[in-house]
């Protein structure tokens, strides 16, 4: 079957939009209507008059889609539930928040609805430190990533607590300075763009750390030829459509998440056709956690 004219045919006769997130396969950001990062998506379905959404990214970009599109049908080809939003754990986060009572919460978007609806705040990497300053309190509770909330405390005087303890993105855990020196090596010319999710010692070696909204603009900013890229492998797909005349090369062939990566065009093609893997929030959860959301829209 040839998915990809099916897929554009049934968009069509079901009035469907179709999202995909940066970390997705070159063959999902090419049918696509829109590619970019998990706001930019929440943000580009509200404005559009769609009925149904098809989220090609993890679970909790989907969901947020949802929080923010309530009337409208959000479809996820497959699960790609976020190890990293999984590790926040609502029992934590409560306990957290009874140890530091005069704190804000700041949850970093790869989190569930279920924690977002706990939150003062949500954030992206893009807007992280903007918005932890934003809050009036001296303490922050911040999660999941931990790497993402060390990068914040950089750029604060807040007083940072991580919940839980060691959240990571196990992808972004791939990169290490003795590979990423041994790439160096190999093009002396090239400048390294990092991810806020990699550890401090690859965010401390980068010419420029940034989302990946951030690392699409500095690479066309930038007067640079050459750039290595420190996050999930799929940005390279979109860097190199829009820069033919540069050079991109990973930091680590094994940055793959493997849960996004799960999304095929034939799964796409099942969930459009046959309207499957629908996205619903608790009301009372979407309420709360479409607060914390607008925090962030504000700031
Ligand atoms: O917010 C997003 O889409 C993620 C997960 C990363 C980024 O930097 O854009």
């Amino acid at each position: 079957m040839d998915y990809i004219a099916e897929i554009e045919r049934l968009k069509r006769g079901k009035n469907a939009l179709i999202l995909s997130h940066n970390y997705q396969i070159g063959e999902i950001q090419d049918i696509a209507d829109f590619v970019g990062d998990s706001l930019g998506l929440a943000k580009r379905a509200a404005e559009v008059d769609n009925e149904t959404v098809v989220m090609c990214g993890a679970d909790f970009m989907a969901e947020m889609v949802k929080l923010l599109n309530p009337e409208k049908k959000v479809l996820i080809p497959e699960k790609a539930i976020c190890p990293m939003a999984a590790q926040m754990k609502k029992a934590n986060l409560l306990a957290a928040k009874e140890k530091h009572p005069e704190a804000k919460v700041v949850l970093y978007v790869n989190s569930s609805a279920e924690t977002k609806a706990l939150a003062d705040c949500c954030c992206t990497s893009a807007n992280a430190a903007d918005v932890v300053n934003a809050m009036d309190s001296e303490t922050v509770i911040f999660g999941p990533d931990k790497n993402l909330g060390l990068y914040v405390q950089k750029r604060t005087k807040k007083k940072i607590v991580h919940v839980p303890d060691d959240g990571y993105c196990y992808t972004h855990r791939k990169f290490n300075m003795n590979e990423i020196a041994e790439v160096q090596r190999e093009h002396p010319n090239a400048e390294l763009v990092a991810h806020p999710e990699c550890a401090m010692d690859v965010q401390d070696a980068a010419d420029a750390v940034r989302s990946t909204g951030g690392i699409l603009k500095y690479a066309k900013e930038s007067a640079a030829q050459e750039f290595i890229i420190a996050t999930e492998i799929g940005l390279l797909h979109r860097l190199e459509k829009e820069n033919p005349e540069k050079k991109f090369y990973p930091a680590c062939d094994e940055a793959v998440c493997l849960q996004q990566k799960e999304i095929t065009v034939e799964s796409l093609y099942r969930a459009l056709n046959g309207e499957r893997g629908e996205i619903t929030v608790p009301e009372k959860t979407a309420k709360e956690a479409v607060r914390a959301i607008e925090c962030m829209f504000e700031i």
